[in-house]
């Protein structure tokens, strides 16, 4: 092994690129139109274009890739995750070219890529599976029959999905059919695939997944679990190594399950099995298995000592697992919060853009794994995650706390990013007694406090005009002063509040007139669905259009009942924020 591409962009691609550099690789960058000036071109030995922005252009393009990857000489490929990582015949394209994958087999791929085939496999390993459809449903009769015997809610996913993208939970009969559309045409525009099948919904699992690391001769370690619940509409916001409060028997026997299944799956190199793990009755519930590197993989890094990215490239060169491996302790706490550029005082909304400024934080036991920097424009075409922060300390409370400190020390202009949630998260009183949960962030967090950012005209953040620095020095104490502008600061639609009547007026005339609603798009994005059509009429709540953005589907409402006029969308648009969808004319 001399010389890898990095079939990726962002964190990972500088992720993996360091690796190659510290193990005396020639590490091989591609990039897209969006991405010229991006961080991990600039730190590979060579850079190659490989398209325009849209994934399907260029990190998508399997073709391509394999194409650059030989005319660049590379004799390995590392996927990292996301686009290709856990595509079965990109891997077999990259084999058939005579180079090494970083990754499992195809055929395991395909295995764990499909749900239905992953659980046949977690199965014949002896793991508890959730109650569930062993074949993909054939429509929404099977769905309600799986129902009635095993009781709603019922999770509906998709069979050749992940991470919770295609899933819908239905509470009852009547929801199935919508949830199943829902289902699959979310898992068709994501995957490319419809098939759905049904499990029994847990109400609060925790998230707890194991990482493991496979030679490909029947050798498997268990290299400690992660605890991966904080999360919001299926982003992980959250992770952490170990998981706070787990029993040692029960964690035992979730990485033998979780080395049983990469065994019987034929598995090789590195890998997760997640499991929903129910507290009280401290049982754990097979899940999916991951075939790729994980974003959180630093958490493990940390607690155990090791480097998740050099053993990937040493077992994929034939030296298989490192000896030290096997008695593995894990030392500390470790945590990590995903720094994406979103608006959590705005229901997360991802807001693409320029980074006016980029300061990390340092210092002792703190990791910053970024796939940017100051005067990047973070593209609308990709996945909002700027960067991770990964804090170690000897024990959870001092990682915690390090958190804290480091999310404190964190400087970026230019986009909203997570770190305001962080920051409350930090302080949550469950978080800090380690009772987590998949639901905690959604059902049991304030998130009122969070105010949104300042928002232009046209509905972006403004890169705040940085306040005038003035040090005076008092009584021989330093103190710093930041004058603002005075000029009015255009407030955002969404948090305006008329307060006269004069107000509401002007208000109504601006919105379409009264007991007209002119709705407008959330953010900027693809429109994948308009489920409306000018003169139906529509309930308060009903979407209109299908709004997908930086990866994530959105569903645009009518917040009034009444008739649809003026439809100016249409399926396959791109469309920027604040843009007219329809107006709604009260009925
Ligand atoms: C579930 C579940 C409850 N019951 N399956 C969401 C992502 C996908 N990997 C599987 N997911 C879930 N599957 C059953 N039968 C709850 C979730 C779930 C979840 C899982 C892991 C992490 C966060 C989650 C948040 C909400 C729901």
């Amino acid at each position: 092994m001399e010389k890898v591409l990095v079939a990726n962009r962002g964190e990972i691609a500088v992720r993996v690129l360091r690796a190659c550099r510290e193990l005396g690789l020639v590490a091989v960058a591609v990039y897209s139109d969006a991405d010229r000036d991006a961080l991990h071109v600039e730190l590979a030995d060579e850079a190659w274009h490989i398209g325009e922005t849209a994934p399907a252009k260029s990190y998508l393009n399997v073709d391509g890739l394999v194409e650059v990857a030989r005319r660049a000489k590379v004799d390995t490929v590392h996927p990292g995750y996301g686009f290709l990582a856990e595509n079965a015949a990109f891997a077999q394209a990259v084999l058939d070219a005579g180079l090494r994958w970083v990754g499992p087999k195809p055929e395991a791929i395909a295995a764990m890529g499909d749900k239905v085939a992953a659980r046949k496999v977690a199965e014949q390993a002896k793991a508890p599976l959730v109650p569930g459809s062993v074949e993909p449903l054939s429509g929404p009769e099977a769905a309600v029959a799986f129902g009635e015997r095993h009781g709603y809610p019922l999770a509906l996913k998709a069979a050749f999905g992940g991470g919770g993208r295609g899933m819908k939970v239905v509470g009852s009969a009547a929801d199935v059919a919508a949830g199943l559309e829902s289902a699959r045409r979310e898992s068709k525009a994501a995957f490319g695939r419809d098939e759905v099948y049904a499990e029994r919904y847990l109400e609060a699992p925790r998230h707890i997944e194991a990482q493991i690391l496979a030679d490909g001769r029947g050798e498997v370690v268990f290299l400690g679990e992660r605890d991966c619940s904080l999360q919001r509409r299926h982003q992980k916001l959250i992770e952490e190594a170990p998981a706070p409060g787990l029993p040692e028997e029960v964690r035992v026997a979730l990485g033998k399950a979780a080395c049983d299944i990469a065994r019987a799956a034929d598995y090789e190199n590195a890998g997760t099995v997640e499991f929903l793990y129910e507290p009280g009755s401290q049982k754990f519930y097979f899940l999916e298995m991951n075939t790729r590197i994980q974003v959180e993989h630093p958490v493990t890094e940390l607690t155990a000592g090791i480097d998740l990215v050099h053993a990937q490239l040493r077992v994929a060169a034939g030296e298989g697992i490192p000896a030290s491996y096997d008695g593995l302790v894990s030392r500390g706490h470790a945590i990590e919060a995903r720094i994406n550029a979103e608006d959590p005082g705005a229901r997360f909304v991802p807001v693409p853009g320029p980074i006016t400024a980029w300061r990390e934080p340092a210092g002792p036991g703190v990791r910053v794994d970024a796939g940017v920097r100051a005067g990047f424009t973070v593209p609308q075409a990709y996945d909002s995650l700027l960067a991770k922060l990964i804090v170690w300390g000897e024990d959870r409370d001092q990682a915690r706390r390090r958190m804290l400190r480091a999310l404190d020390e964190f400087e970026i202009e230019g986009v909203p990013t997570t770190i305001p949630f962080h920051r409350l998260a930090m302080h949550h009183p469950a978080f800090v007694a380690g009772e987590v949960s998949t639901v905690l962030v959604e059902q049991g967090m304030d998130l009122s406090s969070l105010q949104p950012a300042i928002l232009d005209g046209a509905g972006q953040p403004t890169a705040k005009p940085p306040p005038r620095r003035l040090v005076i020095e008092l009584e021989g104490k330093r103190f710093d002063v930041d004058l603002f502008p005075q000029e009015a600061v255009k407030v955002p639609e969404r948090i305006r509040t008329p307060r006269s009547p004069k107000a509401l007026e002007l208000a109504r005339a601006e919105s379409g007139g009264p007991g007209k609603e002119v709705v407008k798009t959330p953010m900027q994005g693809t429109i994948v669905k308009v489920l409306v059509a000018d003169g139906d009429t529509v309930k308060a709540g009903q979407t209109l259009v299908v709004l997908e953005a930086m990866k994530m589907e959105n569903h645009v409402t009518a917040h009034q009942a009444g008739t649809v006029v003026g439809l100016e969308v249409t399926e396959g648009q791109t469309v920027p924020t604040g843009a007219t969808i329809a107006t709604i004319e009260a009925a």
